[in-house]
């Protein structure tokens, strides 16, 4: 099923028996679905506005890529103020995906740069094909990263790469940013987004609390002293396992009526 959505560059499809994952697909790919400013507050308002069913979301580019980042034909002279505003504008947009209502995989292919890989490293997941390519060309155009990417990327790569991509203009191939941490699952060329959807499906039927703590809880905990961090996770964890749903899944894995851990 299609919906309608705020901009003709972003398109919404969902999903599943019960139409639980919402699609998410940037649809500009005559410019590599570069990101102006339409379609970053259509991405706003998308995840602001994703109807209760839905317990997961895929997002992915139309085209060639996933996303060549800020559209550089909307880059003005912009002064101090009207600069801040625009990232600002942009942070808004990207916490909407990250800390929104229901878990994000990225399915990733060719150009994952600039803002682009902002928006990837908001998500939840990121899945990655071959074809797949990784870089920050801020640092040559002059500019810096403004979506939050200074905060995000490096708790995937760590500082000290996000650093050389940006001095240098080093661009990580799929395999080499798997290694490095981008991405946690690497597919054959064009199998992204069947596997994101894959992951979705199962991310959904997860207990809608625990997918909460996941989202919610457990990036702030990390943040927390480790003193602070013990006390969340205890009064996450007590809210999770009162829901009925969990001792209904408990439940269900004593009386052996759910799966058993296994390998695949
Ligand atoms: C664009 C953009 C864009 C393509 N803004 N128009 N991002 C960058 O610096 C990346 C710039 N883009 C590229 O390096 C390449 O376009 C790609 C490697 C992504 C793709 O190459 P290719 O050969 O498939 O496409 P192309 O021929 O370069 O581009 C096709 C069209 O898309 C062309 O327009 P046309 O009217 O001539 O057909 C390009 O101008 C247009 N296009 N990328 C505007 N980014 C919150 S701060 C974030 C800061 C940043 O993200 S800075 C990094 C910006």
């Amino acid at each position: 099923m299609t919906s309608k959505t705020p901009s003709k560059d972003i398109q919404l499809e969902f999903r599943g028996a019960d139409q639980e994952v919402a699609v998410v697909r940037l649809n500009r790919a005559a410019k590599r679905n570069a990101l102006n400013d339409g379609l970053i507050l259509a991405l706003r308002d998308l995840f602001e506005n994703l109807p209760a069913t839905v317990r997961a979301a895929v997002i992915h580019g139309d085209g060639g890529h996933f996303c060549a980042g800020l559209d550089l034909s909307e880059l003005q002279e912009r002064d101090a103020g009207q600069g801040l505003h625009h990232s600002r504008m942009w942070h808004a947009a990207l916490e909407r995906v990250q800390f929104g209502p229901v878990p994000v995989i990225a399915a990733l292919h060719g150009a994952v740069v600039g803002g682009g890989l902002e928006l990837a490293s908001a998500c939840h997941i990121r899945v990655a094909d071959e074809s797949t390519f990784y870089a920050l060309p801020e640092g040559s155009r002059g500019i810096f990263v403004g979506g939050g990417g200074s905060v995000r990327i490096p708790k995937l790569i760590g500082v000290a790469r996000m650093t050389d991509m940006m001095l240098t203009g080093r661009v990580y191939n799929a395999p080499d940013g798997e290694r490095a941490g981008f991405a946690q699952y690497l597919v054959p060329e064009g199998q992204a987004f069947d596997k994101a959807l894959e992951l979705a499906l199962r991310v959904a039927q997860n207990a809608p609390l625990t997918n909460y703590a996941l989202m919610h809880a457990l990036p702030r905990i990390a943040e927390q002293p480790a003193d602070q961090g013990y006390l969340t996770e205890s009064l996450m964890a007590a809210i999770a396992q009162s829901a009925p749903e969990a001792k209904q899944r408990v439940r269900a894995f004593l009386d052996g009526k759910a799966n058993k851990v296994k390998t695949v």
